[in-house]
């Protein structure tokens, strides 16, 4: 067993009495309670799931273990020659152990998933049996479910495993993922936009370093912007589509790869994962229609309300849970003020930060007018020429492999059932209220 699975084990046993004890004692008491209105509306604000690895307050943000971003900007582990931005090695192993870790063990988890990094070759078989012209979401899904020939769980099951042990596989599979994914994607970018010029993986990088290497981006400060953009898209609490999508597969204890697939696919709707791209296309369509340049904060008011005329959404905007400017959307824009506050597209995303939350709030319809996650991300990465926006889902992807494979290990430790909510018809519903 290797160190990090002999810590996590050492944990296993005291947070399965820990639930235990807590059911038994408090299993009856009300938490809340579920409007009609609910039913129809996304279930919005039902507490209905367990996620211990962050959680979302509606006007402070996101909190990984209780940490906010700012604090493990601080606290978590940084590259040892002068690197400002957290590893998310840290952010992995603070989510799955519920400790921030020291140098040593982030060093650890890099070597770690660098040793298991290798991807069999029909995975790019598969990947290139796809047109190029496939997006570059569909051919990740792809990759994802190529590898899963690897599976450990699934084949642990099959040799009929104590139930007891399911974690057991189900980390070996999350540890194995996590390493191989940005091998895939790197893979799937340089197919589609570099000529199929692969770059062959450095095992003395960290992960995201190694990743922004494989991407053909060498530059110190595009890694750095890597591995503060996998630590803060790892995990959003455990509502949101693509991190739900992974739990509920895999409460039928599909295993690993099937369950993350699955997340992908909902990462990949344009509500969600997608936005980023959609941003982008966005901002460079006004552009392109106004002629290009900066423009000018009445004329991005103009476009905003021919999107919304046109019956679109205007991307990067909104939350289901958030109800103020998402932590994850200032991260980023500390970093652009930090490195390139010059930046055309810094400067056009500034404005339209300025323009949109009145324009929407004056719909007065829409719960919350603030940017999210999505309204920054592509302006850091096309800064430094990584333009092809059809792509930045996929970095998404990535980086949601650290916060939903923490958790998958955690829901097998735990053994939580198959999840089957119930579900009722209007028909139902006005039987019981009245029409
Ligand atoms: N532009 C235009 N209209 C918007 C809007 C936006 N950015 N955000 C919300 N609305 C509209 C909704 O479409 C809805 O309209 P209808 O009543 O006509 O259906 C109304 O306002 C109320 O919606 P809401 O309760 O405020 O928002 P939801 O919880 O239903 O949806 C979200 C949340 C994110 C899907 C929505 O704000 C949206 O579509 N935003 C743009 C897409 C986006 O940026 N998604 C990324 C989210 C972050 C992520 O997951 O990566």
């Amino acid at each position: 067993m290797d160190k990090i699975k002999e810590h996590f084990s050492s944990k296993v046993g005291e947070a399965q009495k820990d639930v235990k004890d807590f059911i038994s004692q408090h299993g009856d008491e009300v938490i809340g309670e579920i409007k009609v209105s609910q039913l129809y509306q996304g279930m919005r604000g039902m507490p209905a799931l367990i996620c211990e690895t962050s959680k979302l307050d509606p006007e402070e943000g996101i909190r990984f273990r209780g940490y906010s971003i700012p604090e493990l900007q601080e606290k978590l582990p940084s590259m040892p020659d002068g690197g400002k931005e957290p590893l998310p090695e840290g952010i992995f192993h603070l989510m799955l152990m519920n400790e921030i870790p020291g140098d040593d063990e982030v060093r650890r988890l890099s070597n770690n998933w660098a040793r298991r990094s290798i991807v069999p070759p029909h995975v790019f078989k598969v990947i290139d049996s796809l047109p190029k012209s496939a997006h570059p979401m569909t051919q990740f899904v792809a990759g994802i479910m190529a590898l899963r020939t690897e599976s450990e769980f699934a084949r642990a099951y099959r040799h009929g495993i104590h139930k007891s042990e399911y974690w057991m596989p189900t980390y070996e599979d999350a540890m194995n993922l996590i390493a191989r994914l940005p091998r895939v994607a790197a893979y799937i970018y340089r197919r589609v936009y570099h000529n199929g010029e692969h770059i062959e993986p450095d095992p003395k990088l960290d992960w995201a370093g190694n990743f922004a290497h494989m991407l053909g981006f060498d530059n110190d400060e595009f890694k750095e912007l890597m591995r503060l953009y996998m630590t803060i898209h790892s995990d959003h609490e455990g509502g949101n589509v693509s991190a739900h999508a992974v739990k509920l597969v895999g409460s039928a204890l599909s295993d690993s790869y099937l369950s993350f697939a699955a997340g992908m696919n909902g990462l990949a709707g344009p509500l969600h994962g997608l936005a980023n791209q959609e941003v982008i296309r966005w901002i460079l369509s006004m552009r392109d229609e106004l002629g290009g340049g900066l423009p000018s904060k009445e004329q991005i008011a103009n476009y905003c309300r021919k999107t919304l005329a046109d019956g679109k959404v205007i991307p990067g905007f909104g939350h289901a849970v958030l109800r103020k400017t998402d932590p994850r959307y200032e991260a980023q824009r500390k970093f652009a003020l930090d490195h390139m506050p010059h930046d055309e597209m810094f400067l056009i995303v500034s404005r339209i930060y300025e323009v949109v939350p009145d324009i929407l709030s004056a719909t007065g319809k829409v719960k919350n007018p603030w940017p999210n996650v999505d309204a920054h991300s592509g302006q850091l990465l096309m800064h430094y020429g990584l333009t092809e926006y059809d792509f930045y889902t996929v970095l998404f992807g990535v980086a949601r492999s650290l916060g939903t494979m923490a958790n998958m290990i955690w829901d097998r430790a735990l053994g939580l059932p198959i999840e089957r909510p119930g579900s009722t018809t209007t028909a139902l519903l006005k039987d019981q209220f009245g029409k």
